[in-house]
């Protein structure tokens, strides 16, 4: 199926998706959104995909929500349309490793679609922002409650409430991104990383997903009490007694998600 603002890549298992608006920047407008969280869905129910990477182009990831789509709405209207809520909650809560590749701009939305993801690795041309103040407005889809997570409260409030922009090296330095590759090695990289998360075992993927989600999302107590149980449910699957067994064994595992 064609798509008018993602471009989708086949590599084995691993589905990369490309947003693809570049007169705006790839500005998230709701055709974008309606088509990500489509292939999501999709994605979720195809054995044949265990791992999605997100992308943009090389100068840009996501320049934000499209402004000019935006721009005439009132507050009401903003709050009937729901604007990007049941897209938010697909996309945070899709149980496939959820990577993103950001080369050049993602700004607004676009930051906050990377930080719903499992993981961002950046190349050396990221630039990461939160600017919807410059707009007379605040981040709306979670910037402002997971950057201070990420990146503690002094350096949030500086992107926020000055809008300007974090490179690549300051992003890895902080935490936002978990590594920087050199653009020209960029994709191929994230794509080598993705295919080795792809040969782990689904179940062991989704548990540590989920644990890692809880003790980002809820109190530390609660969240190792969550793990515990997670870790101990693996312990009825061949994949543990294969991956064990392996290791006993020195030689590599054969995972079969049972
Ligand atoms: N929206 C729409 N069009 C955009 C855009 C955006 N976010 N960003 C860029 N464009 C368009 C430009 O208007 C321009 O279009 P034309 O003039 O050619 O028609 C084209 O892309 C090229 O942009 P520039 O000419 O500006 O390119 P430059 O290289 O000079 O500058 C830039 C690049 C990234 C610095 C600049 O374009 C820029 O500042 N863009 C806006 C960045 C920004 O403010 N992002 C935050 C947007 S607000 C919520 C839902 C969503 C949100 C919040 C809440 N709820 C449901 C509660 C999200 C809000 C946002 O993301």
């Amino acid at each position: 199926m064609a798509y008018e603002t993602l471009i989708l890549e086949h590599h084995e298992t691993v589905m990369l998706i490309r947003l693809n608006r570049p007169e705006s920047l790839n500005a998230i407008n709701n055709k974008m959104l309606t088509e990500l969280c489509t292939v999501l869905k999709k994605s979720s129910n195809d054995s044949n995909v265990r791992v999605v990477i997100i992308t943009g182009s090389e100068k840009f990831f996501a320049a934000g929500a499209d402004i000019k789509e935006m721009e005439k709405k009132n507050s009401n209207e903003m709050y009937l349309e729901d604007y990007f809520t049941e897209e938010h909650n697909i996309i945070s809560s899709f149980r496939k490793p959820l990577i993103a590749g950001v080369s050049g701009y993602a700004l607004g939305g676009g930051c906050e679609l990377a930080m719903m993801c499992d993981i961002i690795f950046a190349s050396d041309t990221a630039k990461f922002g939160q600017p919807e103040i410059n707009l007379g407005v605040m981040a709306g889809i979670g910037g402002t409650q997971r950057l201070p997570k990420t990146v503690g409260k002094s350096k949030a409030m500086d992107m926020h409430l000055t809008g300007r922009y974090m490179d690549a090296q300051e992003a890895e330095r902080a935490g936002l991104v978990s590594r920087v590759f050199s653009e020209k090695d960029f994709p191929v990289k994230i794509i080598e990383i993705a295919k080795k998360i792809s040969e782990k075992s689904m179940s062991s993927i989704i548990a540590i997903k989920e644990s890692i989600n809880f003790s980002y999302e809820a109190n530390l107590a609660a969240g190792i009490n969550f793990e515990r149980r997670k870790f101990h449910s693996l312990f009825s699957t061949e994949d543990q007694k294969e991956g064990m067994s392996a290791f006993v064994e020195k030689r590599t595992p054969k995972f079969t998600d049972r």
